[in-house]
C-alpha cells in the first residue's frame, strides 16, 4: 500500500495517495499545440502551449515510475460530425477554424486525423487511458467518471491545454463530482498568459473553491 504524500500547493498543502490519484493531461493534441491546427486557426499564438511540453514529459515519467494511473484526453468529433453541436460548428467556422475542414494535419478535430492525435512527446504508453471527448469538459459524454470510480481514484492532478477552457471545464466538472483536483501550473497553458494566470487564481481562491495549484517540481519531489 502506497503511503499518503503531501506537497506544497496553493492555497495550502495538498495530500494524496498516489494509488488513488490520476494524472490527467488534457488535449495535448497537435490540433492545439502544432502549427496549422485548430488552436492556431482560431487566431491564437500557440507558443505558450509548446513551452509546457518538457514539464509534462517529466511528470509523465515520474507518474509512470510511481505506477500512478495516467489519463490522456483528446477533444474531437466523429468524421460525420453527428456528435458536434451545430452551435460549436458555426462558431468555429466564423473564427476561420471549421471543425471537420481539411487542414495541414488532416481534418480539424476529427478522430483519426493526424492533427487530432496527441503530440509525439506525450504519446500514451500501453495501458494508459485515452478519453475522446466531444466537449470542453472531459466528463461530458465520456466514460471518464466510471473509469475513475472503477479504479478507486479520488483525486486528480491535472495539466494540459488550454487552462481557461478545457482544463478549467474539466476541473469544475470533477469538483462537482467529488474529486479533489490539483492543477500543475507549469504543465498547463493558455494561448494568452493572462487567461492562464487568471485561471490559476480562480481555481485556488476562496480556500480552494475548485481545487489546488502547484508545480511539476513539487509533485515530482512528493512522489519520488
Ligand atoms: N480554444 C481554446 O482555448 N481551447 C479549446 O478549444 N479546447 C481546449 O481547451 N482543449
Amino acid at each position: 500500500m502506497t503511503k499518503t504524500v503531501t506537497m506544497n500547493a496553493k492555497p495550502y498543502e495538498f495530500s494524496f495517495n498516489p494509488e488513488n490519484t490520476a494524472i490527467i493531461l488534457i488535449d495535448m493534441q497537435r490540433d492545439f499545440v502544432a502549427p496549422g491546427g485548430f488552436g492556431e486557426k482560431l487566431g491564437n499564438d500557440i507558443s505558450a502551449t509548446r513551452e509546457i511540453i518538457p514539464a509534462c514529459e517529466n511528470v509523465l515519467k515520474a507518474a509512470r515510475e510511481t505506477g500512478m494511473t495516467v489519463i490522456h484526453t483528446r477533444e474531437g468529433h466523429r468524421p460525420d460530425l453527428s456528435d458536434c453541436p451545430p452551435s460549436k460548428l458555426n462558431r468555429g467556422k466564423k473564427q476561420g477554424a471549421g471543425i471537420g475542414d481539411e487542414g495541414p494535419m488532416g481534418r480539424i478535430l476529427i478522430r483519426g486525423a493526424y492533427g487530432h492525435d496527441l503530440i509525439d512527446e506525450l504519446q500514451p504508453e500501453e495501458g494508459e487511458i485515452v478519453i475522446d471527448k466531444p466537449g470542453k469538459g472531459a466528463f461530458y459524454q465520456t466514460d471518464l467518471e466510471s473509469i475513475l470510480h472503477n479504479r478507486g481514484i479520488t483525486q486528480l492532478i491535472v495539466g494540459g491545454v488550454t487552462t481557461h477552457v478545457c482544463v478549467q471545464s474539466t476541473i469544475r466538472e470533477a469538483n462537482d463530482r467529488g474529486f479533489e483536483c490539483l492543477l500543475l501550473e507549469d504543465c498547463s497553458a493558455a494561448f494568452d498568459k493572462r487567461d492562464h494566470e487568471d485561471s490559476i487564481r480562480m481555481i485556488h481562491q476562496q480556500g480552494a473553491i475548485f481545487g489546488w495549484t502547484s508545480t511539476s517540481e513539487e509533485l515530482i519531489t512528493a512522489i519520488k
